[in-house]
């Protein structure tokens, strides 16, 4: 749009119509705005289902105790701007919790659970985490956190079997707060609400600074206009096993959900028959899945024990899925509309399948969506930078009001990835159809998804060469039938040393979370480089396939 852009730039726009997106609102005025005036929301229809305990929180306990919990955290000190960890699993505290940072014009930066010490104490500190919220049971991994003077909240258990730790504030104080003591910070619509940590197209994993403005347009962008693209209703129940930490379940699931009013069925974790058990009891409507959990019920000869014809809409997003795959599950589901949304922690939701509009748009197998509406996309040649026409794979580019503001403290790393034209490089290979679905074929990017879950190779780079007997190390995905990729590293020994495969998986993998941990370990003389120190990892990848072609 600027002057000095070319005038045969090919852009490609959603099918639906632009609308106005009040992205001037802090995100829970905007969340609950159908409570506020005439907006007719009903607040005593339910909001959260607690699946593992069956606890209901209806839209106005929600409000509520999100409010008290925000004057509760702001009583222990926490002011506007100051970040707020949430280590929780997926739960109703875990949607309390992140409203109530954001009625505070703070910040929460949401980890995984599973996390190990130094992972957690490394987001901490990057992100001047000033307070974390967890469960008892993760607490043994915060004392030198605690001991530096962050706050720790416990979340106590149902039937409070793990007391909440010394020196740790109860959630469930925090929850019996004085509301009217709640201050009503000036929020911009360019303060961060949210910082996931994402490792992008490079390096290591950053604060990724999502904006009250970002958030809002993400959610618009998606459940609002008269033929929203994603046609979430108040009569919806929508499943929630994705993990709440990560964008997808927190922006295109949990915060979509609650705008439109629909009823969220939270579950701590993936379970096929436990999922299908609660689809068949509450009669669910939305199953937000990703690619292992398609794979998991077309494989389960036990869908046909459960009832699951009230499901709707099945969405999958997070990694490539299988045109094959998406066939067979459309045959398990045949009363579902299936599709599939494509994002990006950065960006937000990129594309979403018209399928699901209220209006829907017939839709192809093997397609991510088409893109957003409020929103533009070009596809550009990976050497030129030229914008490509339909139907020529190159790197999906986006541009749009739901970007994230940059990384923290890291403008580099956010140059690299918004471009001065306010174009967000994914690192995706992907191309436009003539009906304006976009497919994607290949990662541009370093990163590596285990079923879905971010792996950066650079993190386990440095982890492998802070070991005294590794000279050099490089990590690259293989493809795996289960979890899409796992990474396997290439490493060069120290001259002498006598390191084995299992010395160097055993050191690597005690460091990290689960889904991070090296599968294979390939002994190599030298890590093939650019002149730039740059590691050549399509040559990596090439010798790979060469030598492990099935
Ligand atoms: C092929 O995975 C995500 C976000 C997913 C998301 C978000 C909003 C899905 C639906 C939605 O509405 O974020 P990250 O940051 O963990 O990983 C981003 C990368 C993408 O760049 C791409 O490489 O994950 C991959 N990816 C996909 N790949 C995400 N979705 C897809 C997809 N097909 N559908």
């Amino acid at each position: 749009k600027t002057d000095q852009e070319p005038s045969h730039e090919f852009i490609f726009r959603s099918k639906l119509p632009d609308i106005s997106i009040p992205n001037h609102l802090p995100l829970t005025d905007y969340i609950f705005q159908k409570f506020s005036g005439h907006g007719g929301g009903d607040s005593t229809a339910t909001c959260l289902i607690d699946g593992a305990t069956g606890r209901i929180f209806t839209y106005g306990n929600v409000q509520i105790s999100s409010r008290r919990i925000a004057a509760g955290i702001h009583g222990l000190g926490i002011r506007q701007r100051d970040t707020v960890m949430l280590l929780l699993p997926n739960s109703p505290e875990f949607a309390l919790s992140f409203l109530a940072v954001a009625y505070l014009g703070a910040v929460s930066t949401t980890a995984n659970p599973f996390y190990t010490e130094p992972e957690i104490e490394k987001q901490a500190k990057a992100s001047a985490t000033k307070m974390i919220i967890t469960k008892p049971c993760y607490v043994d991994k915060l004392t030198n956190l605690k001991n530096d003077g962050v706050l720790i909240v416990c979340v106590e258990d149902e039937n409070d079997a793990v007391p909440v730790a010394d020196g740790c504030v109860s959630f469930k104080e925090l929850t019996q707060s004085d509301e009217t003591e709640l201050p009503k910070p000036e929020i911009s619509p360019e303060d961060t609400v949210a910082m996931p940590y994402s490792s992008g197209t490079t390096g290591l994993p950053k604060g990724v600074m999502i904006t009250h403005k970002g958030l809002v347009t993400s959610i618009a962008q998606k459940v609002d206009g008269e033929n929203p693209n994603l046609n979430f209703t108040g009569d919806d129940v929508i499943l929630c096993f994705l993990p709440m930490f990560h964008i997808y379940a927190l922006d295109a699931l949990m915060l979509s959900a609650m705008r439109t009013g629909a009823a969220i069925l939270i579950v701590p974790r993936f379970e096929l028959n436990l999922v299908m058990e609660l689809i068949q009891r509450y009669k669910v409507t939305v199953v937000p899945v990703a690619p292992p959990v398609v794979l998991a019920f077309v494989k389960s000869p036990e869908t046909e024990r459960y009832d699951l014809s009230s499901v709707r809409m099945m969405l999958s997003g997070a990694a490539m899925l299988k045109k094959e795959l998406e066939d067979a599950v459309r045959l398990k589901f045949p009363s579902a509309i299936f599709g599939q949304g494509y994002g990006m922690t950065e960006s937000g939701t990129v594309a979403k399948s018209l399928a699901f509009a209220k209006n829907p748009f017939k839709t192809k197998s093997g397609a991510c969506g088409t893109v957003i509406r409020n929103a533009e996309m070009k596809v550009v040649d990976t050497i030129t930078g030229v914008s490509l026409p339909y139907n020529k794979p190159g790197e999906i580019c986006i541009r749009g009001d739901q970007l994230m503001k940059g990384y923290l403290n890291d403008p580099e790393a956010t140059a690299i990835t918004i471009d001065k034209d306010g174009w967000l490089h994914t690192g995706d290979i992907g191309f436009v159809d003539d009906d304006d679905e976009i497919f994607i074929v290949d990662r541009l990017k370093e990163l590596i998804k285990f079923k879905g879950y971010q792996v950066a190779p650079a993190e386990l780079e440095a982890l492998l060469i802070s070991h005294p007997y590794i000279d050099d190390a490089a990590v690259v995905a293989m493809k795996d039938e289960i979890a899409d990729e796992v990474p396997v590293a290439y490493v060069v020994r120290s001259e002498g040393s006598q390191l084995t495969e299992d010395d160097v998986k055993s050191y690597v993998n005690k460091q990290v979370v689960h889904y991070k941990r090296i599968k294979m370990v390939f002994f190599t003389e030298a890590i093939p480089k650019a002149v730039s120190g740059k590691i050549l990892r399509k040559e990596l990848r090439a010798k790979l396939e060469a030598e492990y072609r099935k």
